[in-house]
């Protein structure tokens, strides 16, 4: 069966004169749009379907220049604001010797508003232009967040180091990555599933779900086990040996082991002692974060390394990417901030969630993030979150990561293990 393959979507944003049309006939090889010095030249969004060497098909959007004054002018805002909420990633062009910057801040601000990637090229059009990117960026303080590059757009010679620049930074929509790309076929997985009274009934949560539908996919055999935490956890020796005792039985049945145990982050420390050692082990937040930032679980795992260093007075934030309503032992409400008074006193904890991050003006004052599993928001808002972290400097760890590395160095070498990390 063929394969749909979506078209990246790519437009070229900026004024009027920045050199938009040239940029498109750069990338086309051709008189794609017309490219002249009268403003406003291109009065409708142009588009072409074209192969870009490394990145597959691609629609690329010429669009008018923001900063005409007139009737028709406001109506070419409006297309090429549509144009832009279409599009996976936006070129913003920039004239270095521009007098002022509201087009490009104007631009700016609407792509990060909806998680857009931007990449800036500055046009050159004089030689002396080049020294005046230093003062554009003072004005234009939100261009730290993207990367930039600096070219001549009517020169054919500069079409191979533009492409390489867009290879280099764009992240494509079309980048397809595997939820557990450990699962193999005709194997077992025990999905561990810990219910509470206060659990609502129904439905599972969507990482359970996700998971559950793709050990499926792969025609492998998902199982899951509801562990009862509390009695796992008991003071009672005898209470927690019989749950364990359960645990023991449900694996003792099959006749061919499974092959890994995903569990919910909660139960790490329990897992990690009960998952036996030839089992793998990892867990739902993990997967989840693992995906949606498209593969760079990488930087999770380095992140929670930061908590050695936190001193009482540093200040780290917890992150839900929605607001699911919190029950229970919540990880992000309850567990974290336990483990935190006790491990780190003095380390101040402050929550965002759901839309909050977005708004959030302090990133840089944080030592740390601490991320959900962000299976509720889109892989291109968890970029562009990661992307304002990078920039900030400011170090990112997740909850699956964070609850093993509290089991001790084994526990997070195991939990990252079938990952390749
Ligand atoms: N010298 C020079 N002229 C350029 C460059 N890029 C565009 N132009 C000229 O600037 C004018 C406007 O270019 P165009 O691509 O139509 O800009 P648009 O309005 O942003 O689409 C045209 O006369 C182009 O030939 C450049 O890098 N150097
Ligand atoms: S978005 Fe985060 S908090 Fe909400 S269900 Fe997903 S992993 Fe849990
Ligand atoms: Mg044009």
């Amino acid at each position: 069966m063929a394969v749909l393959v979506e078209r990246e979507p790519i437009g070229i944003f900026g004024r009027m004169n920045s050199g938009k049309s040239s940029v498109m006939n750069l990338l086309t090889q051709q008189e794609t749009s017309i490219v002249d010095a009268t403003p406003g030249t291109t009065a409708d969004t142009k588009t072409a379907l074209l192969e870009l060497h490394g990145l597959g098909p691609v629609k690329l959007f010429d669009t008018a220049g923001l900063d005409e004054n007139s009737a028709l002018g406001a109506k070419k805002r409006r297309k090429t604001f549509n144009d832009l909420k279409e599009c996976a990633l936006a070129l913003l062009l920039i004239d270095p010797a521009a007098e002022e910057f509201a087009v490009e801040a104007e631009i700016i601000a609407k792509a990060r508003s909806w998680d857009k990637q931007l990449l800036a090229i500055y046009n050159i059009f004089q030689d002396a232009d080049e020294n005046k990117i230093t003062g554009v960026e003072k004005k234009l303080d939100l261009l730290r967040f993207y990367p930039k590059i600096t070219l001549r757009a009517n020169a054919p010679a500069c079409r191979a180091a533009l492409l390489d620049f867009i290879l280099k930074n764009y992240i494509p929509q079309n980048a397809k990555i595997e939820l557990l790309p450990f699962v193999q076929k005709d194997e077992y997985y025990a999905l561990i599933i810990p219910m509470d009274e206060e659990t609502p009934p129904g439905r599972y949560l969507r990482p359970q779900a996700m998971v559950e539908e793709y050990i499926t996919r792969q025609w492998a055999y998902p199982v899951s086990f509801r562990l009862d935490l509390k009695q796992a956890r008991s003071p009672c020796a005898a209470e927690a040996a019989a749950e364990k005792k359960r645990f023991d039985a449900f694996l003792n049945n099959f006749q061919k082991k499974p092959q890994a145990i995903i569990t919910d982050s909660q139960a790490m420390d329990i897992m990690h002692k009960w998952c036996p050692a030839n089992i793998e082990l990892t867990t739902f937040s993990i997967a989840m974060i693992n995906y949606f930032s498209r593969g760079r679980l990488q930087k999770f795992a380095d992140g929670v390394r930061t908590l050695r260093t936190l001193q009482a007075g540093d200040k780290a934030l917890i992150v839900e990417a929605c607001n699911h309503s919190r029950v229970g032992e919540d990880i992000g409400s309850v567990q974290i901030p336990n483990y935190f008074a006790q491990k780190y006193p003095g380390v101040i904890l402050e929550h965002n969630f759901g839309r909050e991050f977005q708004d959030n003006k302090n990133l840089a004052h944080y030592k740390l993030i601490i991320h959900c599993g962000g299976c509720m928001i889109s892989a291109q808002k968890l970029q562009a979150r990661l992307r304002d972290l990078e920039t900030a400097g400011v170090p990112i760890t997740n909850y699956g990561v964070l609850l093993a590395y509290w089991q001790g160095e084994a526990a997070l070498r195991r939990v990252l293990k079938p990952w390749g990390i």
